[in-house]
């Protein structure tokens, strides 16, 4: 209310020789305070005949042009201005002349030693929501990054930065900010907008897949091997395909199809000169022509087919053979004539009637075998012989 202390001011009879026309500024000041209609009409003669550009004049009682002040104010007073940017009414002066109030505080002559005021240090905290800047005869609210001015001048408001798709993918507004994030699959760079794919493949150190990882644009895939498997329905592991029953191998009429893992093998059993086929898997003697003979060629030739993993632990016993029934003083004699040149086979008689086949050596690689064990078997003074032919295929372990 700085006018007080100029009581030189008021008196409306002193006017004419204190004021010169450089103070009019201030009476509008005094205009706003005093409402004073003497005042008013200083106010108006000075600045319609002396400073008419002085004079915000509106148009109708109720509107103020509010392109006032840059229109009016003078060039050598820059500071002031004459806004009428809050009270946008008109104050009736002179009919037809109206007037725009004038917030006093913005519009004190600094010569005046009316000094402008630092609005910010007198009412800190009350006059703008976050920050307030002084500035020539007022002061200005601004708002921090991630906020806007409200309409109000005063207080902020949370900018929704989501709606401009500032991230590569998902973006999640928040108070005075946002957060990028990706979807899953992805990682978000340092630069906190962009995603990159994961490659889950190398990350899991070969844990995802059974057999080979595939890195895809935001996820990884599991693969099998070109043939011989199929997908599991986990989608991790590959499952045999068994060619003998989904009859996608290429086994002749005459030949056996039998399923290995990752794989299958066609297998033709045929019998000697002097066997008659008895199954698909035995052969057994015709005749045999004198007693030396009858002992040592084999009554009966059977087939049979194993299969074991690479990985399978050694000594592994993975065959029996014994007569059946036995009889009490039976006796046999178990021996691998063929086939285990290489010594990766041994055996072991159990007990007098009972002999086991061993793998006994590692088999480092997928491989197929076929050994003959025979069994003699001693019983009321003669031997009788009998022959398993044992294909042995060592397949990779499973996926
Ligand atoms: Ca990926
Ligand atoms: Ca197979």
């Amino acid at each position: 209310m700085r006018p007080l202390w100029f009581p030189h001011y008021i008196p409306p009879l002193w006017f004419p020789h204190y004021i010169p026309p450089l103070w009019l500024p201030h009476y509008m000041c005094l205009l706003w305070l005093s409402q004073c209609m003497h005042s008013l009409w200083v106010s108006i003669y000075m600045r319609v005949l002396w400073f008419p550009h002085y004079m915000p004049l509106c148009g109708s009682p109720t509107t103020c042009p509010s392109v006032v002040p840059p229109l009016h104010a003078p060039l050598w007073f820059p500071h002031y201005m004459p806004l009428c940017g809050s009270p946008t009414t008109c104050i009736p002066v002179v009919p037809p002349v109206h007037a725009c109030p004038v917030v006093p505080s913005l519009h004190a002559p600094l010569w005046l030693s009316v000094a402008d005021v630092n609005e910010c240090w007198r009412y800190p905290g009350r006059l703008c929501a976050q920050t307030c800047e002084n500035t020539p005869g007022s002061y200005q609210c601004s708002c921090t990054t991630g906020f806007r001015l409200t309409s109000d001048g005063k207080n902020c408001e949370d900018v929704n930065e989501c709606l401009n798709n500032p991230c590569g993918q998902e973006c999640a507004n928040i108070y005075g900010s946002y957060q990028c994030y990706c979807r899953e699959g992805y990682h978000l760079r340092e630069d906190g907008h962009t995603c990159d794919d994961i490659d889950e493949c190398s990350q899991s150190m070969g844990h995802l897949c059974a057999f080979k990882c595939v890195n895809v644009e935001g996820s990884y895939q599991c693969a099998c091997p070109e043939y011989g498997y199929t997908m599991s329905p986990n989608g991790r592991s590959c499952l045999d395909i068994d060619e003998c029953t989904t009859g996608t191998h290429n086994c002749s009429l005459t030949e056996t199809c039998y399923n290995i893992q990752g794989d299958h093998r066609c297998l033709s059993f045929s019998c000697p000169d002097n066997y008659r086929r008895v199954s698909d898997m035995r052969c057994e003697r015709a005749s045999c022509g004198n007693f030396m003979e009858c002992q040592n060629s084999p009554l009966r030739i059977t087939y049979y087919q194993l299969s074991f993993q690479t990985n399978t632990v050694v000594p592994a016993q993975i065959f029996r053979i014994g007569p059946s029934p036995a009889y009490a003083g039976d006796n046999i004699i178990i021996s691998i004539p063929r086939g285990n040149e290489e010594g990766y086979f041994s055996t072991r008689k159990l007990n007098s009637y009972t002999g086991a086949v061993y793998l006994h050596r590692q088999v480092h690689h997928p491989r197929d075998f076929l050994i003959d064990v025979e069994m003699r078997l001693w019983r009321q003074g003669t031997f009788t012989t009998f022959v398993a032919k044992i294909y042995v295929f060592i397949t990779a372990p499973a996926l």
